[in-house]
């Protein structure tokens, strides 16, 4: 055999996923001059005629996942949970697998931010976003967010990156060298994909990991662990802070955001509703404090910014009943913080794909609030075994029929809130067409 016969052909990239993060990851490779296979379980995964635009050779496996041979390092798309066997045979194979996030972390040059938590993510990276304009920085966010991270790189190098991250993105990664690190907070999600809850809350501490300036919910406890030995730490919570830290006073019967003993905005002033989302500024102004962003330029954002789309949105007040579409309220925490943030009697829309929260906890919040709960979707019975101890509930075919029974039931000045608790994937493309719906269901009643 001549020398030539005996070369093995290089070890190629296998890029998992061709959803939104494989086509970013093939633009990347393709523009880096590395090789790769892609494979998605998918038959018709989304992203497969971009890729034929992307790279128009490629070669794709698509349907059951096998480990081809000649393989260097899988980059995996955020979708494919870590139990998948096509990664189990790799491991057991020792070869390397990472996130997008790995490859932007390892590659970006400018410094950025990476905040986590199960909620309240994109609402505090799109503060942080306005808020660093605001004050003059030259900005890009994405990750979770929508823009895949690896296709900021391919952008003009701001002064700083904003990267919302999941837990599935966290846990693939090791190199994470934030500028500044933020945990917001940490409740049951995704035990879909997670072997448990302890992994899945161990995938959102890494976000510390390698972090020069962290910001921490002071109500978790293992996160203050966690970040004790990183320099700069500052702390946000809903009592009252420490000097330094960043919390609520209360002063004549109003509440403010404060700084230490500085009180800064009253929470009324704020754009945005919800006592979530006063913990959301907090953690806003302790990062922006950590990035030397002016103070009164970012105030002047609290002022203004009225949240995102399909978050606590109001909708329209029809009749004496005000509906408010808090569709992204996709496990049981972050329907307890819609709940919450509501005054008076409510009529709750919820159900889906259920996530693997606990039922008691909404129940629980819904205690001498719940007018009525009418159910839709997959998780519909589940639901309904927690919260029939509270009230009655009424079951629906779709958020016509929902919307229409929620108007019924509802009495003068009473709130009817879309917050599901749950996925929308059983009866929806996402979130957003899960809120549209309802917003189109409400219009069309009559005034
Ligand atoms: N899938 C397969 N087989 C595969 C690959 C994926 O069945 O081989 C399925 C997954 O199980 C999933 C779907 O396809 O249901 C999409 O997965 P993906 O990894 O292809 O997703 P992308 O299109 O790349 O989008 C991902 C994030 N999606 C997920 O993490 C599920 C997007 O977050 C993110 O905006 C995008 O990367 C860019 O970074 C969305 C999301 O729902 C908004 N995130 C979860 C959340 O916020 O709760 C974590
Ligand atoms: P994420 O990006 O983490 O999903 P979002 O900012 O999109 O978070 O908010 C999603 C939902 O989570 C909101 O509609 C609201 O119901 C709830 N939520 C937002 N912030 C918080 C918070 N700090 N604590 C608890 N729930 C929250």
């Amino acid at each position: 055999m001549n020398a030539a016969a005996k070369t093995k052909p290089a070890r190629k990239d296998l890029v998992v996923g061709l959803g939104v993060t494989g086509l970013s990851i093939a633009r990347y490779l393709n523009r880096s001059g590395l090789d790769a296979i892609f494979m998605d379980s998918r038959e018709e995964p989304p992203g497969i005629d971009e890729l034929g635009d992307i790279w128009p050779d490629a070669k794709v496996s698509l349907g059951k996942m096998k480990l081809p041979k000649n393989v260097g390092r899988l980059i995996v798309s955020p979708g494919v949970s870590d139990s998948d066997p096509l990664l189990k045979r790799a491991r057991k194979s020792k070869l390397e697998i990472v996130s997008d996030i790995e490859l932007f972390a390892r590659d970006a040059e400018a410094p950025f931010v990476a905040v986590t938590g199960s909620n309240g993510k994109s609402t505090v990276t799109t503060l942080l976003y306005h808020m660093c304009r605001a004050a003059g920085r030259e900005v890009l966010a994405g990750g979770n967010l929508g823009e895949p991270a690896l296709d900021l790189l391919d952008q003009d190098k701001p002064d700083l990156y904003l990267l919302e991250l999941s837990s599935f993105q966290l846990q693939r990664t090791e190199t994470l060298p934030a500028e500044v690190a933020v945990l917001l907070n940490v409740s049951a999600d995704h035990l879909d994909w997670h072997v448990d809850e302890d992994e899945y809350r161990q995938s959102k501490y890494r976000v510390y990991r390698e972090a020069r300036s962290a910001v921490v919910n002071r109500a978790d406890e293992r996160a203050c662990e966690v970040v004790k030995d990183i320099d700069s730490v500052i702390s946000f919570g809903l009592d009252e802070p420490a000097d330094g830290h960043y919390g609520i006073k209360r002063e004549d019967g109003v509440d403010y955001l404060a700084r230490g003993d500085a009180m800064l905005i009253a929470t009324s002033d704020m754009a945005m509703y919800g006592v979530h989302n006063q913990a959301n500024a907090l953690a806003a102004l302790a990062t922006g404090e950590l990035l030397e962003l002016e103070m009164s330029s970012m105030l002047q954002v609290l002022d203004e910014f009225p949240g995102l789309p399909h978050r606590m949105q109001f909708v329209a007040r029809k009749g004496s009943v005000n509906f408010i579409n808090d569709s992204k309220a996709t496990n049981v925490a972050a329907a307890v913080a819609s709940v919450q943030s509501v005054d008076g009697m409510l009529v709750l829309l919820a159900g889906g794909e259920g996530k693997g929260g606990d039922y008691g906890e909404l129940a629980a919040a819904l205690e001498n609030k719940l007018r009525a709960a009418v159910l839709i979707g997959q998780d519909a019975d589940a639901i309904s075994d927690a919260l029939d101890t509270v009230m009655p509930v009424y079951f629906a075919q779709d958020m016509q029929d929902a919307v229409s029974q929620a108007a019924a039931y509802a009495e003068s000045d009473d709130t009817v809130l879309l917050a599901p608790a749950c996925a929308s994937f059983d009866q929806f493309e996402n979130y957003k067409a899960r809120g549209d719906a309802f917003r189109d269901a409400v219009e069309a009643l009559p005034r």
